[in-house]
């Protein structure tokens, strides 16, 4: 007996912990508050399937304690043993057909789900993105329109944005659990796929499939603005020149620095494509650095200077010369001084 109380205690406690660590999830991340079409679709599927479960939950119980109070041996019936039924039909058959019509109705929703989320996936018509996984960030590049970028993801918001993704090295998960579900890039293949967020914001994205030590550090932003300040953002990032000179000695230094070490090797600025490393063209308006740092000029100094500390395995580690303290201070103020747009995460609600 106080065996069984102290299973029941643990089984409250844990039950009660998983209930209140359930209410921490964060706002843009959570495939529980959706704000995008994908994501409105799994949770229409999330709450029938509740409905279902919660059904089957009731009326088992309900047979059990029907069955415990009826049956059990009474005062009196030391030698009691309840009618013994087998082979009632009637009862094989009610058991066999609720299971199967509740697996109809939660199988027939699904099913035209699947299909619809599948059915627009890698259009010709409307905005194209190329996504590529690569150890341990995201590049997109949007098709027809000479725009790179890595990392923030801009989209116009309540429109279709088709995302025809392919990974580089191993095989990543795109996941923005707030907009839609996931869909694995290949190094093999490309599968496409479409978001479309409701309103205007910055969605977190990460990558769901474990793809190397620093797997978990591979996250992204989508930033959701009005059409009108995508097209602008878009016109801002095709105007940007990278033999433009900054503004401030020190950032000039830096752009020195930064083409000397040969960091133009691996990194692009603009809209030419970037091999092995990120395209740095809106890096000063990033909302992290290396996706997940604040965005601060210690945090930059702290990345270049030793990546392999932030993430571990990244391609970037061993793949420069060593710089000085003050190189990479000059780098960092030329790369924070990267801001095209006045469309930022920021200005989207980060
Ligand atoms: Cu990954």
């Amino acid at each position: 007996m106080k065996d069984w109380m102290g299973k029941s205690k643990a089984i409250f406690l844990l039950g009660s912990l998983a209930l209140i660590l359930a209410g921490c999830g964060k706002e843009n991340l959570s495939a529980l508050m959706p704000k995008g079409y994908g994501a409105d679709t799994s949770m229409d599927l999330i709450i029938l399937s509740l409905i279902v479960m919660t059904f089957v939950f009731i009326v088992v119980i309900l047979v059990l304690v029907i069955v415990l109070s009826r049956f059990r041996k009474k005062k009196g019936q030391e030698d009691y043993i309840p009618r013994q039924v087998e082979g009632n039909k009637t009862l094989e058959t009610v058991w066999t057909v609720i299971p199967i019509i509740l697996v109809i109705i939660l199988a027939v929703p699904t099913v035209a789900a699947t299909f619809d989320l599948a059915d627009d996936a890698g259009s010709e018509d409307g905005l194209n993105i190329e996504v590529t996984g690569n150890q341990y960030w995201w590049h997109f590049n949007y098709e027809g329109q000479e725009v790179q970028t890595s990392q923030d993801m801009y989209i116009p918001v309540g429109e279709k944005v088709h995302l025809n993704m392919m990974a580089s090295d191993v095989i990543h998960s795109f996941w923005v659990p707030s907009l839609t579900g996931k869909m694995d890039a290949n190094p093999e293949n490309e599968n496409t796929m479409y978001i479309e967020a409701h309103e205007e914001g910055v969605y977190w994205g990460k990558c769901a499939e474990l793809c190397g030590p620093s797997h978990s550090l591979m996250d992204f932003k989508v930033i959701a603005v009005s059409p009108e300040e995508f097209d602008q953002w878009v016109e801002d990032m095709q105007n940007v020149d990278p033999e433009e000179e900054p503004q401030d000695a020190v950032a000039q230094d830096g752009k020195e620095a930064f083409e000397e070490n040969s960091c133009m090797g691996c990194h692009a600025i603009g809209s030419s494509p970037a091999q092995v490393g990120p395209n740095l063209t809106a890096f000063g308006d990033r909302s992290k650095i290396a996706g997940i740092l604040e965005p601060t000029k210690e945090n930059l100094v702290d990345w270049i200077m030793d990546p392999e500390s932030i993430k571990p395995g990244n391609k970037m580690t061993g793949n420069y010369p060593d710089l000085s303290e003050e190189e990479a201070d000059s780098i960092a103020e030329y790369l924070m001084q990267l801001q095209p747009s006045e469309i930022t995460p920021e200005s989207a609600g980060n």
